[in-house]
C-alpha cells in the first residue's frame, strides 16, 4: 500500500500532469483564431493508446485490454488488444448508440450494469457473423496503433496538449455528435437521420452566435455524402449563410497562406473513404491530411494567433478501456428511441458522454508535451462541448445548453509564454 501511494505520487510529480488555473483572462487575447477540425470514428485506445513518449498517457502500453469474444457465454476465450491495428480497418465497426450499449455494459438494455467496457469484441463479431474461431479478425476492434503507425499525430500529442480523458458527447454515431459539437444539442438525434441532410436543426448553433456577435466564420467542407455541419441548422440556410459562408476545402490553404482566415475555422474532412480516418479510409492518407492542415496553420501568418482544435466525432465503435461519465446533463430534454439488434426497443435520454477520444491543443500558447487527464480545479469533464465552453468564456457568448454549461473549459491550458520551438513541419505519414 506504502509503496503504491509512493509510485503514484512519483509519477504525479514526475511527469507533466497539468493542473488547469482556475483564472486565466489574461491569456485570453492571445488567441484570436480558433481552428477546429473533427475527424472521423477512432477510440482513444485504438489511435493514441500505444504512444510511448510519457508513460502516464492512459492507454494501452502497460496494460492488458481483453473482452471475451462472446460476452454472453460463460467460458469464453478472451481477445486482448495487440498493437497490430491495420492501415486500412475492414470491419467498420457498430457505433450506434444501442451497439454502444453493448460495448459499454455488455447488453443492448443496460438498467443497473456497470460499464465495464467488456462487449466491443462481442459486438464485432454479432455485426460480422464472424466464423466461431476467428480470433484475430474479431481482434481488429481492439487492437492499436504504434507511434511508428501514426507519426504525424505522435508528433502533434509530443509538441502540443493531448487530452487523455475526453470523451465524445454523444455514445452513438457522427451527426448527433457534431451537432452536439456545434450547438451543445443533437435535438433528440440518435443516428444519421435526413434532417442532417436538408438543414432542419431548429436549435441556436455556434455559427449563428458567431455571426449575431460579429465573429468571423467559414466551414470549409470536403464533405460529399453529409452535410457540411453548419449546414445542419435551418438558420444557416435562411440567413443566407449557406451561400457565403461554406467554402470548399481548398480555399481554406489559399485562406491559411494569404493570413485571411476567419475568426472561427470549421473543417469538415471528407467522409468517409481516403482523408477521415473514417473506415475505410487509410490511416495514412488521414495521417497526411492533419499534417497539410496543421502545416498550412503553422505557415500561416496568422499562426501567432492561433488555437488548433484536433478531435474525433466518435469512437466508430473501435474499443475503448475507460467508462464514459454516466449522470451528465443533456443539452435538452428530448429523448431518442431505437430498436436494438435484438428487436427490442432503447430510448436514450441523453445523459451519458460516449467514448474517449483523441483531442489534441496546438498553439504557440500551450505547453509543450502536456499530458491533460480529468479537469482538476472545475467540476464536469473534458467533452466535445468543452470547445463551446470555451469559445463562451473566450468571445462572451451566452452557453448554449445545460451540456455546454456542465461542461469544462480548457482556457487555463493557454499559457501567457509564446513558443517560437513549435514545429514547422510534422513527420511523413507511416507506410504500413
Ligand atoms: C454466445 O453465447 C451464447 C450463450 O452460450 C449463445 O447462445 C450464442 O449463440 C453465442 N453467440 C455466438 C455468436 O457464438
Ligand atoms: C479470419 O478472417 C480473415 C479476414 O480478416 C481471413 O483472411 C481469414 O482467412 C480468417 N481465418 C479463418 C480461420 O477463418
Ligand atoms: C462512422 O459513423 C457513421 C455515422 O456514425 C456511420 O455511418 C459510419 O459507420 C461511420 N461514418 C459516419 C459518416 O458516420
Ligand atoms: C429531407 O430529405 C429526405 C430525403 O433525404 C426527404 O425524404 C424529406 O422529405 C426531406 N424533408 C424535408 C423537410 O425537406
Ligand atoms: C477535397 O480536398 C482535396 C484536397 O484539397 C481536393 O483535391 C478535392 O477536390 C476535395 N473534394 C471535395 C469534394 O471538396
Ligand atoms: C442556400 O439556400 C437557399 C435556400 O434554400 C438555396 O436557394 C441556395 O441554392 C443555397 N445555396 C447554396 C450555395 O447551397
Ligand atoms: C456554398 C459552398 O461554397 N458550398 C460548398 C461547400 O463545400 C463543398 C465541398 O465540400 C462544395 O461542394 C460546395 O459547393
Amino acid at each position: 500500500m506504502a509503496m503504491l501511494s509512493s509510485i503514484f505520487v512519483l509519477l504525479f510529480l514526475g511527469w507533466n500532469v497539468n493542473l488547469v488555473p482556475a483564472s486565466s483572462s489574461p491569456s485570453k487575447s492571445h488567441i484570436k483564431n480558433v481552428v477546429v477540425l473533427v475527424q472521423e470514428n477512432l477510440s482513444f485506445d485504438n489511435f493514441a493508446g500505444g504512444l510511448t513518449y510519457n508513460p502516464n498517457i492512459d492507454g494501452l502500453v502497460n496494460r492488458h485490454h481483453c473482452n471475451p469474444y462472446n460476452i454472453s457465454a460463460p467460458h469464453s476465450p478472451q481477445v486482448c488488444g495487440k498493437p497490430v491495428a491495420k492501415n486500412v480497418a475492414p470491419d467498420d465497426p457498430d457505433h450506434s448508440i444501442s451497439g454502444g450499449n453493448m460495448q459499454i455494459y455488455g447488453t443492448y438494455h443496460p438498467d443497473q450494469e456497470k460499464p465495464l467496457m467488456q462487449g466491443f469484441v462481442s459486438e464485432q463479431v454479432h455485426s460480422y457473423e464472424i466464423d466461431n474461431h476467428n480470433i484475430s479478425r474479431a481482434a481488429e476492434v481492439i487492437d492499436y496503433y504504434t507511434p511508428d503507425h501514426v507519426p504525424v499525430f505522435n508528433a502533434m500529442a509530443e509538441n502540443f496538449v493531448l487530452f487523455d480523458r475526453w470523451f465524445a458527447a454523444v455514445p452513438g454515431p457522427t451527426n448527433p455528435n457534431r451537432a452536439y459539437l456545434t450547438s451543445g444539442t443533437s435535438h433528440g438525434h440518435g443516428m444519421n437521420d435526413n434532417d442532417f441532410l436538408n438543414s432542419t436543426l431548429p436549435q441556436k448553433s455556434i455559427f449563428e452566435q458567431l455571426s449575431e456577435a460579429d465573429i468571423s466564420w467559414i466551414n470549409y467542407s470536403n464533405t460529399t455524402g453529409f452535410l457540411p455541419d453548419s449546414l445542419f441548422y435551418s438558420w444557416t440556410v435562411e440567413s443566407g449563410k449557406n451561400e457565403t459562408n461554406v467554402k470548399p476545402l481548398d480555399q481554406f490553404f489559399k485562406d491559411a497562406k494569404s493570413g485571411n482566415l476567419p475568426q472561427f475555422t470549421w473543417i469538415n474532412p471528407e467522409c468517409c473513404s481516403y482523408m477521415s480516418f473514417h473506415p475505410p479510409s487509410p490511416i495514412n492518407m488521414g495521417e497526411g491530411f492533419i499534417k497539410s492542415i496543421y502545416e498550412a496553420l503553422r505557415g500561416s501568418p496568422q499562426w501567432k494567433d492561433t488555437l488548433f482544435i484536433l478531435t474525433f466525432d466518435e469512437h466508430g465503435g473501435f474499443a475503448d478501456h475507460v467508462p464514459p461519465p454516466e449522470g451528465v446533463p443533456p443539452g435538452d430534454r428530448l429523448g431518442y428511441t431505437e430498436r436494438a439488434d435484438d428487436g427490442k426497443a432503447i430510448t436514450f435520454h441523453f445523459d451519458r458522454l460516449g467514448m474517449r477520444v483523441p483531442t489534441v491543443l496546438m498553439s504557440p500558447w500551450v505547453e509543450k508535451g502536456v499530458v491533460q487527464n480529468r479537469p482538476t480545479d472545475q467540476s464536469g469533464e473534458f467533452t466535445h462541448t468543452s470547445i463551446l465552453k470555451f469559445l463562451s468564456h473566450l468571445w462572451d457568448l451566452d452557453i448554449l445548453t445545460p451540456r455546454v454549461e456542465w461542461s469544462s473549459s480548457f482556457e487555463g491550458l493557454i499559457t501567457d509564454t509564446f513558443r517560437d520551438d513549435t514545429p514547422e513541419t510534422l513527420p511523413m505519414p507511416a507506410d504500413f
